[in-house]
């Protein structure tokens, strides 16, 4: 096969163009744009359904989001996170007042080590905010644990997580902490253009956090809290009503195009497919894959060379968070200690995966690699 388009590391998937013009018209004839809508109303409930969730909230993003869950909470201090994930994480505890804490990472999932964590734990330590990286399960256990036995709160970065499921019960991950948050960026395996919601099991919470994403607005004339404007528009939220519809086809084609990189690679020496979904349904939003020293280039060799080929594969996520130049002055001694983290961030590179990449396009892929 001869290419002749670039491939990037993902592509939206998009609605049926007319079914959302249909929308749009409502939404001109209404003249209602915002501020919580009959769309945002349709979204909330549709989302809280397909999800097997009670109590969810729709955001603009998933940033803002992840600002209004640390609100809402109303901690103080430190919060122990990863370095291994998108900015986003830490900038929120930051924008927050509050201070991150980097501990390492598991080897085999890329996500919060649970040890590491317990080894920085002290009495400044409030919270800790865990990330579910690609999509594969934190061990939740072990956070629930720690969460009881030092008193803290779990906040997890569930960005990635959309539709991430227990295979027996079919059980949410985003019901696990207290609180989860999604993105539906155009880069995640859903999308609203840009989206996000929080989710919890405590009702009150997702009261909290309701009313932070419009001011702290109760009602006209009562304001409780310093809230923000985190409010998704009428449009995305048409967007994301119809997005719903078409999300398990999607995810299914991302699950052959994610097969057929797993056939393909299978017997290239220093490359292997890094994935760990354990006993969760996975969403495939990414195609990470750890490129060893077996292999004839390193990662960043082999980033160059399938660009020159105009496949644009992504290095989610380098560099560490820690070793950005904006977190310097807040680190310590105990958190430049990160071999295992920084080892990833060295090694991975993610591949393009979405639903419309084609089996070809896939083997075009894997035959530059080999
Ligand atoms: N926590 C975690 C763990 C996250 O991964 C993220 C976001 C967040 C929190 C924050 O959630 P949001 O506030 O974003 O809802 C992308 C996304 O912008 C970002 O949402 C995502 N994580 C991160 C992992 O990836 P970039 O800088 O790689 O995006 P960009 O623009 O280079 O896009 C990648 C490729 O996707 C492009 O080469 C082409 C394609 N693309 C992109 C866009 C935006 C399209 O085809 N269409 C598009 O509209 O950050």
């Amino acid at each position: 096969m001869s290419k002749n388009k670039p491939i990037f590391v993902t592509q939206p998937d998009l609605p049926d163009l007319n079914e959302f013009v249909d929308k749009l018209s409502l939404i001109w004839n209404s003249k209602i744009l915002t501020n919580n809508g009959p769309n945002h109303k349709e979204f909330e409930d549709a989302l809280k359904k397909h999800l097997n969730v009670q109590n969810l909230s729709v955001y603009s993003n998933g940033t803002i989001a992840l600002l209004a869950a640390l609100k809402a909470l109303n901690l103080k201090g430190n919060i122990i996170t990863t370095p291994y994930s998108f900015v986003a994480t830490s900038h929120a505890i930051m924008w927050n007042g509050l201070t991150p804490v980097f501990a390492d990472v598991c080897a085999h999932n890329g996500n919060l080590n649970p040890e590491k964590v317990e080894e920085l734990i002290d009495e400044e330590t409030t919270a800790i905010m865990p990330v579910h990286v690609y999509g594969y399960p934190c061990d939740i256990d072990a956070y629930e644990r720690l969460a009881e036995k030092y008193n803290l709160k779990i906040i997890y970065d569930a960005a990635h997580c959309f539709d991430i499921k227990r295979k027996d019960d079919n059980k949410s991950i985003l019901l696990e902490g207290d609180l989860s948050v999604l993105s539906f960026h155009a880069t995640k395996a859903f999308n609203s253009i840009e989206g996000g919601a929080i989710i919890s099991r405590d009702a009150g919470l997702i009261d909290k956090v309701n009313l932070l994403k419009n001011f702290g607005f109760r009602n006209e004339v009562e304001i409780e809290g310093i809230g923000i404007n985190g409010k998704m528009n009428e449009l995305q939220a048409a967007f994301g009503v119809l997005q719903l519809s078409d999300v398990e086809e999607n995810i299914s084609k991302r699950k052959k195009v994610f097969e057929a990189y797993v056939e393909l690679l299978r017997n290239v020496e220093g490359i292997s497919v890094f994935t760990s979904i354990g006993d969760y349904c996975s969403n495939y939003s990414y195609l990470p894959i750890l490129v060893n020293e077996e292999y004839r280039l390193n990662r960043d060799e082999l980033y160059l060379y399938l660009k020159e080929h105009e496949i644009y594969a992504r290095r989610y996520f380098y560099p560490l968070i820690s070793d950005l130049e904006a977190y310097k002055e807040i680190l310590t001694n105990r958190n430049n200690i990160l071999p295992v983290a920084t080892d990833l961030s060295e090694k991975i590179l993610c591949l393009p995966i979405y639903s419309s990449l084609s089996i070809d396009e896939v083997k075009l892929i894997c035959n530059l690699i080999k």
